[in-house]
């Protein structure tokens, strides 16, 4: 018997992907669908939605509404979706550059608005698709193809950015923890407002070859052997400024959550408001 989820992959003549071997992205696409059967989601009520990178391909593969879009412009096309079909679970998935550079200010607004969205960022530390660029998540001191005497720039926290900019849940896993991965998806699909899930992935092409990690098995190793899950810290310390990968370790879980107004719903019941005040 065919397993149920294949029914959220396009089968026909798609495969095989176009990814690296030993790319993590495909190990995000798996937990991402077995999230969908495990949740029941019916195949016409998802929508992913994408922007341009190798992260950004994975809609191309499933059997849902999808929408690859312009390199950084996923939300605001997701936002629309989510606005037309407020039924729709709509997803978008995108790399650090796609989501934290070019999109930053649409995934800024997304979040202070509330809209009921799961935003997966494919956290690989570089530019995958144009050739192993720095990008916003690359580790100060990292190396990559155009920061060949190391990064000279601090990174970005996405979970600090998230938290100030408005999202209602954040959750971090790896490639390396393809279970706890799937849970934290579903996780922040069942939430409701706008949730991030970041995956620490491997790029081994660009990042892991650059700074001599080594392949995308070394990297996960690397992830597995860096990796504490939230719950097992003592409570005092979990809101603590983390130790900054690749020295530090990657604390993954959830590790924020709080509830707040949703957009559509604020938006329904001003537009009622202003209509049965003027009857
Ligand atoms: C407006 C615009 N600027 C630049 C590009 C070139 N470009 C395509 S993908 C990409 C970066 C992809 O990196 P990331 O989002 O981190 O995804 P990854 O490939 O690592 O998964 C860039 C700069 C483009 N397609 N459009
Ligand atoms: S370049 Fe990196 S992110 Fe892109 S498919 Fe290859 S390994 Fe994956």
């Amino acid at each position: 018997m065919k397993e149920a989820v294949f029914n959220y992959l396009r089968l026909d003549g798609r495969f095989p992907h176009i990814l690296c071997a030993g790319c993590g992205i495909g190990t995000i696409m798996k937990a991402m669908v077995y999230a969908f059967s495990d949740l029941n989601l019916p195949n016409e009520r998802i929508c992913v939605v994408s922007g341009i990178g190798c992260s950004s391909r994975v809609p191309g593969y499933l059997d849902c509404d999808t929408f690859h879009t312009l390199h950084g412009r996923a939300i605001p096309c997701a936002i629309g979706v989510k606005l037309a079909q407020p039924e729709m679970k709509v997803i978008v998935m995108g790399g650090d550059g796609d989501i934290l550079a070019i999109g930053l200010s649409h995934f800024i607004h997304a979040a202070r608005r509330n809209i009921d969205l799961t935003c997966i960022i494919v956290n690989n530390f570089n530019y995958g698709m144009t050739g192993g660029q720095v990008s916003p998540t690359t580790p100060q001191g990292s190396l990559t193809l155009t920061t060949p005497y190391k990064n000279p720039e601090r990174e970005f926290n996405i979970l600090e950015i998230s938290k100030a900019a408005g999202a209602v849940f954040f959750a971090r896993s790896t490639t390396y923890h393809a279970q706890h991965l799937k849970e934290m998806i579903k996780k922040a699909i069942e939430k409701k407002g706008f949730s991030v899930v970041e995956v620490i992935s491997q790029c081994p092409t660009f990042f892991g070859r650059v700074n001599r990690i080594g392949d995308g098995v070394k990297m996960l190793e690397y992830f597995k052997e860096k990796s504490v899950e939230v719950k097992t810290l003592p409570v005092a310390s979990r809101g603590e400024k983390e130790e900054k990968f690749p020295e530090g370790k990657i604390v993954i879980g959830v590790l924020y959550e709080t509830s707040a107004e949703e957009f559509l719903e604020s938006y329904q019941k001003n537009v009622q408001g202003e209509y049965e005040g003027r009857g």
